[in-house]
C-alpha cells in the first residue's frame, strides 16, 4: 500500500443518537472527526435519544429526513473546518442495525438526478413511502415473529437458516408489520434499505446493495449461502426479493460518488463508495478483532461480539456473516438497556455527574455486599425481561438500594449478564484472552475496571472510542485495495495502533464473581418466571 498522507478515507456512522464521521489518511492516522447530535442540533424533529417512542411503548421510530438533514449539516461542518473532500479516495459507513427505510416509487430517479444547488433534505422530501423508519429499539412485532417461526417450522429451523431466531427488531418482522398495517405505503415502496444501505445510496446516487453482514440481521438472509432465503422472504411479505435487491459482500466497491457530491462538495469523480454495513460489524472491523478476543461495545445499546469460524447458531444471540472475511462469521449479543439507563441512574443517584458515578464504583467493594440488581427500563433483548429487580445478599427482593450500591449493582449486573450470556454462546475466557472495549462509556476507566473484574481479563481500548467510524474508514481503504490486489483486511490495517491496556482485574475479583455469576443466573431465571406470570 502506498502509505500516502494525501489520500483520505472516510467512515460515517449513522448511529441512534448521532451521525459521526472520521477521516484517516493512508498511514491510518485519524485526521478529522466530526458529528451531528440529533436531539440537540436538529430539535425540530423532537427526538429523545434520536428516536420517537410511541404511545404503546413498543413502537420506536426515527424520522428518515432527520438522518438526511444531519448529513447535510455534517458535510457543511466539515467544509467549514477546511476539510478537503477532493483528497478522499474511498468512503464507507455504518448504520444502527435492523432499521428499515422505505423509498417511494420514483425515488431512484430523484437520487440519480440530484440538483447540486440544493440540499439533500430539500431534494428528498417526497422520496419516502414511510416517513418514520422503524429502528432497532422497536419491539412491537411479536405477532409477526411468532408467525415467521411457526410457519417456517420452529425457532431452530429459522436459527439454522438465518443465524438468529425471530427477533422483534429484526428487519423481516418490521417489514411484515408495515405491509400488514400500512398496505398502501408498502404498495408505494420501490425499494427497502437498511439504515446502512440507505446511507450508502445517498452517496452513490442510486440504490446501494445490502451487505452480507448487516443483511444477517434481518431474519431473511441464509448466512451459509449468503443469498436471500426464499422461504423467509415468502413468509414475510409479497414481492420482497425485488424490493431488497441482491445482497453483496461487505467489501464490495459499489461505484463512485454521485455527480451531486462532486459538484456540491468537491469530491473527486473517482471517489469510491464501499458497501456500508451495520454498526456492530463496523466496530468489529475498527477493533481489528482476533480469534479469542471478545469485544464489548458500551453505546446506546451494549453489545458483545467475537470472531467465529463455523456458525453454531443458538436460540440466544446472533450469528452474522463476518464483515471483513467472507469465509467467517461473527457472534453478537445485544443488550438494549445500555447507556441510557446508566445515564438515568447517574442522574438519580450521582447528581448527573460521571465523576460522582465513578466515585461510587470505586467506593463500593467488589461484589457490592452481595446485592444484585437487574435494570431493564425498556423491554430487554438478552434476556427478554422488563423492570427493575433488586435482591439482597440472601436473595430476598428489596425495593431499593442506597445510591452508591445502586450504581455498583447496575454495572455489576450489566457485566455479569454479558458474561453469562456470552458463556452460554460458547465464549470462554482463556489465558491471553483480551476484552476490547469501545463505545461512549469505554472512556470511563471505573466502568472498565468493573468490566475487567467481572470477566477476570485485561481490558484494552483503542484511542478512538468511536470504533464503528474507524472501522468504516478502514473498510473504505480495504475495499479499494482489495479490488486492486485481493489483499486481506488484516494486512491493510496491520500498522494501525495496537489497542492500549486500560485496566487489569483485581486478583480478588475472580472468586467473588465466579460465585456471583451462579447467583445471577438463578436470580435471572426467577425474574424471567415472575415476569411471565
Ligand atoms: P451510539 O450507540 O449512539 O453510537 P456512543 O457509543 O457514542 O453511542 O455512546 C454515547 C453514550 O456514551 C452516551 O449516551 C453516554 O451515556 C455515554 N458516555 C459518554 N461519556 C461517558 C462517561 N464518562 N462515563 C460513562 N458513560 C459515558
Ligand atoms: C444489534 C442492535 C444494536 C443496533 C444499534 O443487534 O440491535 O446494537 O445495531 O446500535
Amino acid at each position: 500500500m502506498a502509505a500516502s498522507k494525501d489520500s483520505l478515507y472516510l467512515g460515517f456512522d449513522f448511529s441512534t443518537q448521532q451521525l459521526k464521521v472520521m477521516a484517516i489518511d493512508g498511514t491510518l492516522t485519524v485526521v478529522h472527526q466530526s458529528y451531528v447530535h440529533f436531539d440537540s442540533e436538529l430539535p425540530e424533529f423532537r427526538t429523545q435519544g434520536g428516536v420517537h417512542i410511541h404511545a404503546d411503548r413498543l413502537t420506536v421510530t426515527s424520522p428518515v429526513l432527520m438522518w438526511i438533514q444531519a448529513l447535510d449539516l455534517l458535510l457543511e461542518k466539515m467544509k467549514n473546518a477546511g476539510f478537503d473532500f477532493s483528497l478522499v479516495k474511498a468512503l464507507s459507513g455504518s448504520g444502527q442495525q435492523h432499521g428499515s427505510v422505505y423509498w417511494r416509487t420514483g425515488a431512484n430517479h430523484t437520487l440519480k438526478h440530484l440538483d447540486p444547488e440544493k440540499s439533500l433534505s430539500q431534494l428528498l422530501q417526497e422520496s419516502f413511502a414511510v416517513a418514520d423508519s422503524p429502528v432497532w429499539m422497536d419491539s412491537s412485532t411479536s405477532p409477526q415473529c411468532q408467525y415467521l417461526e411457526s410457519t417456517i417450522g420452529g425457532a431452530h429451523t429459522l436459527v439454522d437458516i438465518t443465524g438468529s431466531r425471530a427477533y422483534e427488531r429484526f428487519t423481516g418482522s418490521q417489514i411484515a408489520k408495515i405491509q400488514q398495517t400500512r398496505p398502501d405505503q408498502y404498495q408505494n415502496t420501490e425499494r427497502i434499505s437498511l439504515v446502512s444501505s440507505f446511507a450508502a445510496s445517498l452517496f452513490l446516487g442510486d440504490y446501494a446493495a445490502i451487505d452480507f453482514s448487516d443483511g444477517s440481521g434481518m431474519n431473511l438472509l441464509d448466512i451459509r449461502t449468503r443469498c436471500w432465503s426464499e422461504v423467509c422472504l415468502a413468509t414475510t411479505a409479497p414481492g420482497l426479493e425485488k424490493l431488497l435487491g441482491a445482497p453483496q459482500p461487505s467489501t464490495a466497491v459499489l461505484g463512485c460518488v454521485s455527480p451531486y457530491f462532486v459538484a456540491r462538495h468537491g469530491f473527486s469523480v473517482d471517489c469510491r463508495v464501499v458497501a456500508f454495513t451495520g454498526d456492530n460489524p463496523a466496530s468489529f472491523a475498527g477493533m481489528r478483532l482476533q480469534e479469542g478476543d471478545v469485544a464489548v461495545s458500551l453505546g446506546t445499546s451494549d453489545t458483545v461480539f467475537s470472531w467465529i469460524k463455523e456458525p453454531r447458531p443458538a436460540l440466544e444471540g446472533h450469528v452474522f456473516c463476518n464483515p471483513v472475511d467472507w469465509h467467517s462469521y461473527m457472534a453478537l449479543l445485544c443488550f438494549k438497556n445500555g447507556s441510557l439507563i446508566r445515564e438515568r441512574v447517574r442522574n438519580e443517584c450521582t447528581e448527573g455527574s460521571w465523576e460522582v458515578f465513578s466515585n461510587a464504583l470505586r467506593d463500593t467493594p467488589i461484589g457490592n455486599h452481595g446485592n444484585i440488581g437487574f435494570y431493564f427500563d425498556v423491554m430487554e433483548i438478552t434476556p427478554s425481561a422488563v423492570g427493575v429487580h433488586r435482591f439482597d445478599c440472601h436473595d430476598n427482593r428489596v425495593s431499593g438500594f442506597s445510591a452508591q450500591v445502586e450504581v455498583k449493582a447496575l454495572l455489576e449486573g450489566q457485566f455479569l449478564s454479558k458474561r453469562l450470556h456470552a458463556e452460554r454462546l460458547g465464549y470462554r475466557i482463556i489465558p491471553g484472552s483480551r476484552v476490547l472495549a469501545t463505545g461512549g462509556a469505554s472512556s470511563n476507566k471505573d466502568i472498565l475496571q468493573v468490566l475487567s473484574d467481572v470477566f477476570n481479563a485485561p481490558v484494552y481500548t483503542t484511542d478512538v472510542a468511536n470504533s464503528a467510524c474507524l472501522g468504516s474508514a478502514y473498510r473504505a481503504l480495504h475495499g479499494l485495495e482489495s479490488v486492486e490486489s485481493g489483499v486481506p483486511f488484516s494486512d491493510v490495517v496491520k500498522n494501525a495502533m495496537e489497542p492500549q491496556l486500560a485496566v487489569t482485574p483485581n486478583p480478588r475479583a475472580k472468586e467473588v464473581y465466579n460465585q456471583m455469576l451462579k447467583r445471577y443466573a438463578e436470580l435471572e431465571d426467577r425474574v424471567l418466571q415472575e415476569v411471565d406470570h
